[in-house]
């Protein structure tokens, strides 16, 4: 992808954000009366993530979160997304919240808003509370329930002074990896239950975003981050075509689909319709996910790419399987994924910044007038604390500028782009890679815990305070 010489600037509204969520960065996991999460279930399981990675520690910031804040404000940052961890509010997912679990993220809030750094909260980052798992989890209806009673506490006691909540991010993995494939907590693989849990969270959806709306002022803008597939065909072959039906319905229509439009898209019922009659949809509840959005967050790192599995000469590869040998794609068994050509970051995903242009049109198509986020975008590398105490990475400028100039063509070209959130202000735990792979743009050293801003990180703060792209030779 060439870079663009001629200076790329945004409007002087558009929000320069860092993203995080509470497990990869808290630590502190059994301070004030916090209970496990299906999330500390899981890493502390032989076997489930890199080298026995977990999050007990993290990266401390329950203890360090003012440096941390103050770091954001030194770089020039104007945004800051983080999640609230379901298990520190409300520790067995039901019943009253503990203060003491609200009074850290109040804390955080107020923060943030003395050094103008705008917070936008995510309530559900994939860490759910142990004991409803052991309930059901997210496949059981009641999950959905419980989720609104959570988020009308976190409402109630951050609405006034956050303006900008996300319910759910990505979605997609809670159900696919975590109920499909396995790679994620819980780490069940049952195809059937995907669906299920899917149809879960989004009725938690849209149960929270009432929620939400009843206990708060109503100049407050409610969200959910969905980690959107751009689905690309191998061929121009109709059975390639099929197949990215297929992976659309089931990576992006399955939560678009009653959210935005407030059905189930018909080829994906039929598509799944061996594996379930969705009898689990009651009535009302396509009504209630249709909420009303004020905003669409879309999560970017990769595109793919798919063939009919006949087409494929090396047979069927289903994406996103991990160290399982189970898909997170149910009934699609017929479908072939491809590497897309092209340079790849760190997780060995290919750098493709025209897929987040191609998502953030799709979604001015699919939700016209909605305002639109770039809630995640980022890229792993192998960065190393320099002799002389500095961390370049070079590699990470260059994806952020792609990136970013790609988010710039979107708006050029009629899309209502109002911020970016920069996956992750910190490198952190990273699920079932553990700490192996660093998102940061600040450099997080796992023995001392000492945060280095990477090149990375002065070069975004540049692009914050000015509006403009630096160059993305500048290291
Ligand atoms: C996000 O997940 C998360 O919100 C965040 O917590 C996480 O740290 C960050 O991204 C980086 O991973 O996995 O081979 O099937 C992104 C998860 C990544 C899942 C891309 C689907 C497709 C390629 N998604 N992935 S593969």
């Amino acid at each position: 992808m060439p870079e663009p010489e001629t200076p790329v600037s945004f409007p002087s509204t558009f929000l320069w954000g860092a993203a995080t969520s509470a497990y990869q960065i808290e630590g502190a996991v059994r301070e004030g009366g916090r209970t496990p999460s299906i999330w500390d279930t899981f890493s502390h399981t032989p076997g489930k993530t890199a080298g026995g990675d977990h999050g007990d520690i993290a990266v401390d910031h329950y203890h360090r979160y003012r440096d941390d804040v103050a770091l954001m404000a030194e770089l020039g940052l104007t945004a800051y997304r983080f999640s609230v961890s379901w298990s520190r509010v409300q520790p067995t997912g039901r019943g009253p919240a503990v203060q003491v679990g609200l009074d850290f993220y109040r804390r955080l809030v107020d923060e943030l808003l003395e050094k103008g750094i705008k917070p936008a909260v995510t309530l559900y980052h994939w860490d759910l509370p142990q004991e409803l798992e052991d309930a059901g989890g997210w496949p059981e209806r009641e999950t959905a329930l419980r989720f609104a009673e959570y988020a009308q506490i976190v409402g109630e006691a951050l609405g006034d002074r956050v303006e900008q909540w996300i319910t759910l991010n990505e979605p997609w993995c809670s159900a696919f990896l975590g109920y499909g494939s396995g790679v994620h907590a819980p780490g069940r693989t049952e195809p059937a239950s995907t669906l299920r849990a899917a149809h879960h969270l989004n009725l938690a959806h849209g149960l929270g975003a009432k929620a939400l709306r009843s206990v708060m002022p109503a100049r407050n803008s409610v969200a959910v981050s969905l980690n959107s597939s751009v689905v690309r065909p191998l061929s121009q072959d109709p059975a390639d075509l099929a197949a990215v039906q297929k992976i659309d319905d089931l990576a992006n229509g399955v939560f678009h689909g009653p959210m935005l439009h407030g059905a189930y898209p018909a080829t994906l019922l039929e598509a799944t319709s061996s594996l379930t009659d969705w009898s689990f949809v009651q009535d009302g509840d396509l009504e209630t996910i249709h909420q009303p959005l004020d905003a669409l967050g879309l999560n970017y790192y990769t595109p793919a790419l798919v063939s009919a599995a006949s087409n494929a000469p090396d047979g069927p590869r289903a994406d996103g399987h991990g160290s399982s040998e189970h898909s997170p794609w149910p009934a699609a068994d017929d479908v072939a994924f491809h590497q897309t050509p092209g340079e790849r970051t760190e997780m060995g995903w290919t750098i493709d910044p025209s897929g987040l242009h191609d998502l953030i049109m799709r979604y001015t198509r699919e939700a016209p007038g909605l305002p639109l986020y770039v809630t995640e975008n980022g890229a792993a590398y192998d960065d190393k604390l320099d002799a002389d105490g500095r961390v370049h990475d070079p590699e990470r400028i260059a994806y952020l500028h792609g990136h970013l100039a790609a988010v710039r063509r979107a708006i050029t070209d009629g899309a209502d782009v109002r911020g970016y959130y920069l996956w992750s202000l910190m490198d952190n735990f990273e699920w079932a890679y553990g700490y192996g792979k660093r998102f940061g743009a600040v450099y997080v050293d796992y023995t001392t815990l000492a945060r280095t801003p990477k090149s990375s990180a002065l070069w975004y703060g540049r692009a914050a305070r000015t509006g403009v792209l630096p160059p993305a030779a500048q290291d």
